[in-house]
């Protein structure tokens, strides 16, 4: 990724910034090899995440469900945040007010440092039962297939996400639209825009008056909205991004290199 990729205006707006807002899905955290939604992953590529993702398909089938998370579970404790993670987390050392607002569940923006993460689709590091809504820890039973039961009612056990057809965590999303409306610049990284109401967030940014950058290898629906469009990988892209707003941050009395846009 030459420096030269970082387009000017994005670089300048970063370089006044007071807030930023970056937005992020699957794959934000493709590097650190978990698989994304839409591309192919193995066993489950032959479902549609909104075929498995939902209260009726957990219902009809509690243990194909809880497999898939428990999948998704063993890669996530195998995998790193990547460099990509990283460079947001370090963003806060150069912008006042940095927010993460993820649709991810896997917790890597924490782990790579970021304070501040609005987690919109839950974390699949949590779990509750569906009777009675008790909080569950995973103990000796992680290493069981079995769905878990309920310690306090017996109920079925479930992952603290949020499935199609379900509302988002009302603390999360209210905070992340604060945040978002609050924004001078929006930063979208590896989501393909098509899940709602998470989609919608850059838009929000942008309608208050944010410049909105989206970084993502191939273009898409976001990459059509935004005023400026980066085409690669959050690994690259965002520490290029990061070490040229060093650069500003330190001496903004140079000139800002690149060409504009
Ligand atoms: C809601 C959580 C209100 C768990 C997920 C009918 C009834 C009800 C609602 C609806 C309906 N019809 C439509 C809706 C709305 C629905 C929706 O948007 N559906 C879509 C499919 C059309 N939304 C909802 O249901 C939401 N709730 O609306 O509630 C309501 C309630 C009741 C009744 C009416 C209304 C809830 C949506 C939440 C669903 N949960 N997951 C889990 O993770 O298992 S969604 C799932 O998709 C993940 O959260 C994921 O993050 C999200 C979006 O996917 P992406 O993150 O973008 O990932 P994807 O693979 O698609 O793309 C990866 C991108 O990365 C690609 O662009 C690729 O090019 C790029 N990439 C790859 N490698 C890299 C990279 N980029 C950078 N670097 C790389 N290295
Ligand atoms: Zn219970």
């Amino acid at each position: 990724m030459s420096p030269l990729d970082i387009p000017r205006r994005l670089l300048e707006r970063l370089g006044a910034a007071d807030s930023v807002v970056v937005f992020t899905g699957a794959g934000m955290s493709a590097e650190s090899g978990v698989p994304t939604f839409r591309g192919a992953e193995g066993i489950w590529s032959r479902f549609k995440p909104e075929e498995l993702a939902t209260m009726s398909a957990f219902l009809r089938n509690p243990q194909l469900v809880w497999d898939w998370y428990a999948h998704r579970r063993t890669i996530i404790a195998t995998v790193q945040p990547n460099e990509g993670h990283r460079a947001v987390a370090d963003l806060e050392h150069l912008v006042p007010r940095v927010a993460v607002i993820t649709q991810n569940i896997d917790n890597l923006h924490r782990r790579a440092g970021s304070t501040v993460v609005h987690e919109l689709h839950g974390n699949i590091e949590r779990n509750y039962c569906v009777k009675c809504g008790a909080p569950h820890e995973m103990g000796s039973e992680r290493a069981s297939p079995e769905v878990p039961r309920c310690a306090m009612c017996g109920g079925l056990v479930r992952p603290d996400v949020v499935w199609f057809g379900e509302l988002l965590p009302e603390e999360d999303w209210e905070a992340a639209v604060r945040a978002a409306s609050g924004a001078d610049v929006c930063i979208s990284v590896g989501t393909s825009g098509v899940v709602y109401p998470a989609a919608s967030i850059p838009a929000i940014a942008r309608k208050a008056g944010a410049l909105h950058a989206d970084v993502n290898p191939e273009p898409g629906p976001l990459s059509e909205a935004a005023d400026v469009f980066i085409k690669g990988l959050a690994g690259a892209v965002l520490p290029v991004l990061v070490q040229h707003l060093e650069k500003l941050r330190s001496r903004p009395d140079i000139a800002v290199p690149g060409e504009g846009r």
